[in-house]
């Protein structure tokens, strides 16, 4: 069966998904688009050649009979509406980070989800599909590297656009560590604390640049996680787990090693675009998979989407407070979700 897609968001990643999804990947056909601007979703539908209705409104776009899958990438407030939207009426929905912004309005796509008795939602936390973490994690559950012990992290980005606030480092920016590490860990967060370095002279003067996060697990490991949007040379994303027995390193991206004009060089990567291409591939071939085959979504549920949440409202609080330790309490884990 050919899952047909709808799209509610022909922004960057919009665009980006809407094109694999027609181009590389194999399954799927966007058949409707929507955006709060109908010039962009009118634009892709002329861009890409896709023969696709472009819908004023999101909701009738997720009503329509020939959408059987929604994909939600429109700007995070209005995920939540239109991932409920999708949820009661009974359709799969694939949506990008964050689930929503808030913990209280995750756990309500969580209720409305239980309410369906159906795993219906995905969140784009693509990093579970990249090979490198992936690769990382068979290394940790192995035991390659004994009992881990502590965890370096850092995200950084060359630049950002002048609407990045300094709450966003963590809820755009590190939500992908806060999914990703306690998943590699197969652990949960229960403490978190933000300090701030030196402020980088390139960083607009609203703006807290670098900054470091330092997360406990249950288990005991401890976490720092660097952000620095605006580090200038290169999109660059580095993972270090520290075990009883050695060190497991996330394997950087293959690019060519250059012995040139007396240097030993090799790129790096500028956009998260590149970085993460083949796990965007990945996860959304897993989505197509399952909803074509109606087996269980194998991606990042919406429970995963509501710790997420409420691990960054603690680390945004944590912003305020510099130093000071603040607890992760996160509910019980309902059995849907295990
Ligand atoms: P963008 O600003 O380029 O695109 C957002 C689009 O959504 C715009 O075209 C805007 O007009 C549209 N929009 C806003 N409100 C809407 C509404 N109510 N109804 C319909 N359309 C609406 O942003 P982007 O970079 O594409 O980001 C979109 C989402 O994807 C964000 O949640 C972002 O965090 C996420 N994202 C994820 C990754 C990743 O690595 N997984 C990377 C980039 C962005
Ligand atoms: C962006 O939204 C992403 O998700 C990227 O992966 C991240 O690196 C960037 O900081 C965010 O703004």
């Amino acid at each position: 069966m050919t899952v047909r897609f709808g799209v509610v968001g022909c922004g960057a990643i919009g665009q980006e998904h809407i094109r694999r999804i027609t181009n590389t990947l194999s399954g799927g056909k966007i058949v409707a688009v929507n955006d709060i601007n109908a010039d962009n979703a009118k634009s892709v539908v002329q861009k890409l050649g896709l023969d696709a209705k472009v819908y004023e409104n999101g909701h009738d776009l997720i009503h329509a009979a020939d959408v059987d899958a929604v994909l939600v990438t429109c700007w995070g407030p209005a995920h939540k509406e239109f991932v409920l939207s999708a949820v009661q009426a009974g359709k799969y929905v694939f949506c990008e980070k964050p689930l929503a912004t808030t913990a209280d309005d995750c756990l309500e796509i969580v209720a409305a989800e239980m309410k369906q008795g159906k795993h219906l939602v995905q969140v784009g936390f693509m990093r579970r599909f990249d090979k490198g973490y992936v690769a990382l994690k068979e290394a940790i559950s192995a035991g390659k590297i004994g009992t881990p012990l502590m965890l370096h992290a850092a995200h950084r980005n060359p630049t950002v656009d002048a609407r990045y606030s300094t709450d966003m480092a963590i809820n755009d920016t590190m939500i992908h560590e806060i999914d990703v590490l306690h998943w590699l860990l197969d652990d949960e967060y229960v403490s978190a604390q933000v300090v701030y370095p030196r402020k980088t002279s390139k960083a607009a003067p609203h703006l807290a640049d670098p900054q470091i996060v330092l997360v406990e697990t249950k288990k005991g490991v401890r976490i720092d996680v660097e952000i620095f949007v605006n580090c200038a040379y290169g999109y660059d994303i580095k993972c270090e787990v520290v075990g009883e027995t050695g060190v497991a390193y996330l394997p950087e991206p293959a690019t060519v090693q250059l012995r040139s004009e007396a240097a030993l060089a090799r790129p790096i990567l500028m956009d998260w675009k590149d970085r993460f291409i083949e796990a965007y591939d990945i996860e959304l071939q897993a989505f197509i998979n399952a909803v074509s085959t109606g087996s269980r979504l194998t991606g990042p549920s919406s429970w995963d989407g509501y710790a997420a949440a409420l691990t960054a409202d603690v680390c945004v609080k944590a912003q305020s407070r510099p130093g000071e330790i603040l607890p992760i309490t996160l509910k019980e884990c309902p059995e849907f979700y295990k």
